[in-house]
């Protein structure tokens, strides 16, 4: 299983999620980098920076009201078709989470065609914070994308058998 490195500052974890929908089909949904807002639902909108969603890419997510940030810029680091791999970092924004990184890798489960996601994550403990309080933040939002990402996905496989989003 993957795993980032940390430094002492850091903390960070590892979130599996089980969808019961086709490799392919969530995979053509995580991998539009320029798109994060389909299953990201605490992002609003997303407009592209430099590039259009190849390696080196940048995006500036704008997040909805209530939450204590606005503005988060994000860069693509890897993308990998073969291998289902995405990993981003965030560069700036007006958020808590500095040198923030995460990378998914997909893995299809051979005896019920289930897909299995794997999210790692990395991220600076900012003083006053402790790691367990700021794992707890971001554990709680990559599982929301992750319930989200399954619920659109199954509901896509259960109703069609096209095993892409975009047909
Ligand atoms: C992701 C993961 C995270 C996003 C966090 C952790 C964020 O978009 C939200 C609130 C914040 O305070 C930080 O994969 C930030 O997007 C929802 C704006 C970065």
């Amino acid at each position: 299983m993957l795993s980032l490195i940390q430094n002492h500052n850091q903390c960070g974890s590892c979130v599996v999620q089980v969808i019961d929908a086709p490799l392919q089909l969530v995979w053509s949904i995580i991998k539009r980098f320029d798109k994060p807002q389909i299953y990201k639902k605490f992002i609003k909108n997303c407009t592209m920076l430099c590039g259009n969603g190849e390696i080196g890419s940048i995006r500036e997510v704008q997040v909805v009201s209530g939450l204590p940030a606005r503005v988060s810029i994000e860069r693509l680091d890897q993308l990998d078709d073969e291998t289902h791999t995405i990993s981003f970092s965030m560069i700036g924004g007006d958020h808590a989470l500095k040198n923030y990184h995460s990378t998914i890798t997909l893995h299809e489960s051979e005896d019920d065609g289930k897909t299995i996601l794997v999210e790692a994550y990395v991220v600076d403990v900012l003083n006053g914070n402790t790691k367990e309080d700021t794992c707890l933040f971001v554990e709680t939002i990559i599982k929301c994308n992750h319930k989200s990402l399954a619920w659109i996905t199954e509901k896509s496989a259960s109703s069609s058998s096209d095993d892409s989003f975009y047909g």
